[in-house]
């Protein structure tokens, strides 16, 4: 059995049903915890709409290439095509960590899946919400997240708005 950290996002189309359906779909695999939706500004080269952003953490019979293989099940679940790199998308499920039930991190330089997730740290979309749903969650090569949660700028950090609370 492995745990691993999952980030959810969606810019296109209906953002919180996808984000739903899949945190729902995600019951199946062994949901742990899921975050509330975030509302994020958009990071990265190209210009696009707001984000809906969550944190899952699942714990199942799957190795790091499981985990990959569905998150992308999830993403053509909600009509996603692989798009342009950081671009738009209806659904984009990204493996974050992944730690086997002896706590140790997997760690992979596989450009398909490098794990830890090689932005992670530096990205408050990813931090926030994983910081509420887990206190003392820890980013495998970069400490604890509320640590990395403290070094981010404040801007950042307040431009992740709760959202379903107001919807
Ligand atoms: N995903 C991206 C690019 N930029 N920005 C936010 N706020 N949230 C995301 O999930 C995100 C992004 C590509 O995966
Ligand atoms: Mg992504
Ligand atoms: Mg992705």
């Amino acid at each position: 059995m492995t745990r691993a950290v999952l980030s959810l996002g969606a810019n296109l189309g209906d953002r919180a049903g996808a984000l739903r359906t899949a945190l729902t779909a995600l019951k199946a695999d062994g949901l742990i915890a899921r975050s509330t939706l975030y509302e994020t500004p958009p990071w990265g080269p190209v210009e696009q709409p707001p984000y809906l952003n969550a944190i899952a953490v699942v714990r199942g019979p799957r190795d790091a290439a499981g985990w990959l293989a569905r998150a992308h099940e999830l993403e053509r679940d909600a009509g996603r095509t692989r798009d342009v790199r950081f671009g738009p998308r209806t659904l984009d499920v990204d493996v974050i960590t992944v730690t086997g039930d002896d706590g140790t991190p997997v760690r992979s330089d596989d450009p398909a899946l490098t794990l830890p997730h090689p932005r992670a740290h530096e990205r408050a979309f990813v931090l926030v919400p994983w910081l509420t749903l887990d206190p003392t969650a820890v980013l495998p090569g970069h400490g604890s997240v509320a640590d990395l949660v403290r070094a981010l700028p404040a801007d950042d950090v307040d431009a992740v708005v709760r959202w379903d609370h107001l919807h």
